[in-house]
């Protein structure tokens, strides 16, 4: 957006005849022969500076390691231009003509257009002041080199940035609602590069050199900044279209269609859904609808593990070798969630093709079951995907519903009166599982995959298809120029496979 010809970029000096190659040769070719750039390590640290500097040297910059009569661009963070001119002075090196004195933002725009931009009045850093920024932020903000996908990215659940990201989620679900899918992914995309900084964006210049932040997103983030609300959200949150789908959707087994028809035919509210006579409810929407408040008031962490607990018991009865792992966003350390995500497979191959079955009619015996049902799988008899579409991936699955003992912390057959009516003394609560089954030598990628998180997935496969050209998915990596599938039997190897550090699921929460 900044990017302007090289030509016109040096700041206006008497141009040295010749600029000499640097002295200490870089390993990568120079492309903007007209600049040279030092970057301050005051306020900045060494590791950082070291960081930068090889970042711009990767870009075909030229980065001096001293201050030098080749110095066209003196760059530092979180610096005043009078405490940087006092330190230039300090090192004799005051009477250096007419170098730019600038903030880091204009090296973070240069890194983000991939050449260097014009130095605009933001860029200079003003003698008089103490500091250029309005507010400073508290943390030295490390936005430079933030990678466009989330697998590259340590997301962990320390989201500085709610202010901005609740917004988001918010816009980005309208657009969903209204199938705009390429604003949906910007927005969800901004929020997810949001919640991988250390640190709160305080000003505009603050988002300088972060992937994927168009004029739109910084629209709304100016109203942010400025004002503390968002006028676009709060016309989404208003809006009777947003409400009524977000209501309706909250509903296990209602969809986007079911929701839009509802509304269409005038309902606004859960109490006109159920009174409404002519509607008819598929049986997941009714067991949605019954325990609509347990689902809605969602899963903590302590309910998860009981439930994890059922879950095992239950399978160790019938395969007590079988591997049962919570996944989902609990194994992403997240203390609530909207559901509990098991993944089960079994170390003696095809075992867990007998499992869902015996498991499902040994809770229908104790009563657990409160709603089920069983997508089979669609793999081919060598466990390769077919043809027909599925859900997500192509193991086989139960979506349920189950009974947790509240008091106990584990699933009671103990039945309690329905619903609100008898409420105070239900001693159980409605819970939403999902169950995956899937073949031992599948289970690294099912486990990557249902880990989550869902911006996160989405990432590894872009990154495998656009920087690797490699597929993956919750079945198997696949490099497309060798032609062959990658064998991996843990998620560290996958990572490895993709040329990717291994990022651990606590800061996948993308
Ligand atoms: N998943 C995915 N793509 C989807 C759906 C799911 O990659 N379309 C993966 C990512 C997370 C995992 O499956 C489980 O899905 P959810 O339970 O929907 O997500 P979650 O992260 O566990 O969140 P929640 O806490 O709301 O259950
Ligand atoms: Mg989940």
């Amino acid at each position: 957006m900044y990017a302007f010809p090289t030509t016109s970029l040096a700041p206006r000096r008497k141009q040295p005849k010749c600029i000499k190659p640097p002295k200490c040769t870089s390993k990568y070719d120079i492309k903007f022969k007209d600049i040279a750039i030092y970057i301050l390590e005051r306020k900045m640290g060494a590791s950082r500076r070291y960081f930068l500097m090889e970042l711009a040297r990767k870009k075909g910059f030229r980065v001096e390691p001293d201050l030098s009569e080749y110095v066209t661009h003196v760059v530092s963070e979180k610096n005043s231009g009078a405490e940087v001119l006092e330190w230039l002075q300090a090192k004799k090196a005051g009477s250096i003509p007419n170098v730019a004195i600038l903030d880091i933002s204009w090296f973070t725009d240069c890194m983000g257009a991939g050449q260097p931009v014009e130095i605009e009045r933001k860029h200079r850093l003003t003698l008089q002041k103490i500091c250029v920024c309005k507010s400073p932020s508290p943390v030295v903000p490390s936005r430079v080199g933030v990678s466009q996908y989330a697998c590259q990215r340590k997301t962990t659940l320390d989201n500085k940035n709610t202010l901005f990201t609740d917004a988001f989620e918010i816009l980005a679900e309208n657009y969903e609602f209204r199938e705009n899918e390429r604003s949906c992914l910007s927005f969800r995309q901004a929020a997810s590069v949001l919640k991988s900084l250390t640190f709160t964006i305080a000003r505009m210049a603050d988002v300088d050199g972060l992937p994927g932040f168009g004029d739109h997103i910084r629209a709304v983030m100016e109203d942010l900044i400025e004002d503390g609300e968002s006028s676009k959200v709060s016309e989404v949150l208003n809006d009777e279209v947003y409400r009524s789908l977000k209501l309706f959707t909250t509903i296990f087994g209602v969809g986007l269609r079911t929701a839009e028809k509802w509304h269409r035919l005038g309902i606004r509210t859960l109490e006109e859904i159920k009174s409404n006579e002519n509607l008819k409810f598929s049986k997941m929407q009714i067991a949605g609808l019954q325990h609509y408040e347990d689902i809605l008031g969602g899963v903590r962490k302590a309910e998860a593990d009981a439930v994890a607990m059922v879950v095992r018991d239950a399978v160790w009865t019938f395969l007590p070798d079988a591997v049962v792992t919570l996944t989902g966003g609990f194994r992403r350390g997240n203390k609530t969630g909207h559901d509990v995500d098991m993944l089960i497979t079994s170390p003696i191959q095809g075992k867990e093709k007998e499992l869902l079955h015996k498991v499902i009619n040994l809770w229908k015996k104790q009563d657990l079951l409160l709603y089920h049902t069983i997508h089979e799988s669609t793999m081919d008899e060598d466990n390769l995907p077919s043809k027909r579409v599925n859900l997500l991936d192509h193991f086989q699955k139960c979506f349920a519903i189950l009974k947790l003992n509240q008091h106990r912390g584990e699933i009671s057959s103990c039945d309690g009166p329905h619903d609100s009516g008898g409420r105070g003394k239900r001693i159980w609560k409605a819970i939403r599982v999902d169950l995956v089954f899937c073949p031992f030598e599948q289970y690294a990628f099912a486990l990557l995959g249902w880990t989550g998180s869902r911006q996160f997935e989405r990432d590894l496969r872009r990154y495998a298809s656009h920087e690797k050209k490699m597929m993956i998915d919750n079945h198997a990596l696949y490099d497309k120029t060798k032609k062959v599938f990658v064998k991996c039997e843990s998620e560290e190897e996958i990572f490895g496979h993709l040329g990717l550090e291994y990022i651990d699921p606590v800061e996948r929460n993308a």
